[in-house]
């Protein structure tokens, strides 16, 4: 590693639901490595492996030989709400995210696919299906390797809705070093650990990617995985996490402080909500008061551009009594009737953590 700690910060949860697209000096960051310098004039990202052709493309080539799209999606990291599984379940291993690992941008650039079709697979039809397409960024060395990558299924990056990017901007504009200038792959409902930043290296493989951060973290162990022992003999035998859960929290009232009741006896319970993987959009948020024995829908509200990547902001008025409540509960469906479990399953590194939003020791007058 360089000199100087990775970058890895989180906004306030309160501050990130103020708005539906998340603005770019507010989103989280999540770095292995510090972060690279690069040109934009002479960068180039190199497709090779399984392919007809080899291709390498300038920026100026994927912004104009490309057909551009948009997609309003949500990205968020695997470890996302870990501090929750760690607090209300068992301690955990890994930096410690609260619940602000998480943010809904619109991202711009040539489709995955338009780049991969230009290079042309060479895989047969057994190959294909066992196909990965792996990142790479090797302008900076990590943590725990010297390059980071990782790697998504082949079939998911050429199916046309799936709407893979190799994204030049971020909310209309170039993307800044923090979020992986000049290029990045945006994976919409796959965990953010895939989304490559400083992308110089596209390779279709029969294989997943070798990067530590495929192979050796962001994997949902078995709770007999314990410790890094423990846990040594299950790194080559679980999947990687690729789609992400259903999932919502609680932004508004804030646990342990004083919040008065409207004259109707109610408060705003507001937070964020997002779909498993490609199952979105959100359809139903619903508030509990009581620790989950009545609940209420909430609202949904409308965003810009919205679509089934991006998350759904939602707020309730919520009849409660005087007094320090229960524990006050979050619940999101999807379109595919996903629903968060109450708790999810702890797992040694705190990855996917789904339990009901919650916020508890809120006294209301
Ligand atoms: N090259 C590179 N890409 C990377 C990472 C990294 O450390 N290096 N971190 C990944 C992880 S774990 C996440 S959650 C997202 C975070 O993206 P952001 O920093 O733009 O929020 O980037 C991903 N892409
Ligand atoms: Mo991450």
């Amino acid at each position: 590693m360089p000199e100087g700690k990775p970058l890895n910060r989180e906004p306030a949860l309160q501050e990130l639901i103020s708005s539906f697209i998340t603005p770019v000096t507010e989103g989280y960051d999540r770095n292995h490595s510090v972060l690279p310098e690069l040109n934009g004039d002479t960068h180039r990202v190199r497709i090779d492996g399984a392919v007809k052709r080899s291709l390498e493309l300038s920026v100026s080539d994927l912004q104009n030989d490309f057909e551009q799209h948009d997609v309003v999606c949500a990205l968020q990291c695997a470890g996302n709400r870990r501090n929750t599984m760690r607090v209300k379940i068992k301690e955990v291993q890994g930096i410690n995210w609260f619940d602000a690992a998480v943010m809904n941008c619109k991202w711009t650039g040539p489709r995955l696919r338009d780049v991969l079709d230009r290079a042309g697979t060479s895989l047969d039809d057994n190959e294909y299906e066992v196909s990965h397409v792996a990142f790479a960024c090797n302008a900076a060395a990590c943590e725990d390797d010297t390059w980071y990558g990782a790697s998504i299924p082949l079939a998911r990056a050429l199916r046309e809705d799936a709407d893979i990017l190799l994204a030049l901007k971020m909310n209309d504009q170039p993307l800044t070093k923090a979020h992986g200038y000049p290029v990045r792959v945006v994976t919409p409902g796959i965990a953010g650990a895939r989304a490559v930043k400083w992308l110089d290296h596209i390779t279709v493989q029969t294989r997943e990617s070798e990067n530590f951060y495929q192979q050796h973290d962001y994997k949902v162990l078995p709770p007999e995985a314990t410790d890094a022992e423990s846990a040594s003999k299950f790194w080559s035998i679980v999947p990687p996490v690729q789609e992400m859960p259903v999932n919502s929290t609680i932004a508004t009232p804030v646990e342990g402080s004083t919040v008065q009741r409207d004259k109707a006896g109610c408060v705003t319970v507001a937070g964020y909500a997002l779909p498993r993987g490609d199952d979105g959009p959100v359809v139903k948020v619903e508030v509990s008061a009581d620790a989950g024995h009545h609940w209420i829908e909430a609202e949904l509200l409308r965003g810009e551009g919205e679509g089934k990547w991006s998350w759904k902001l939602w707020k309730c008025q919520l009849p409660i009594s005087t007094g320090t409540s229960k524990a006050i509960y979050s619940r999101a469906t999807d379109a595919a009737g996903n629903t968060q479990p109450e708790r999810s399953q702890w797992n040694l590194r705190g990855v996917c953590y789904n339990g009901y939003g919650e916020v508890t020791d809120v006294k209301f007058k």
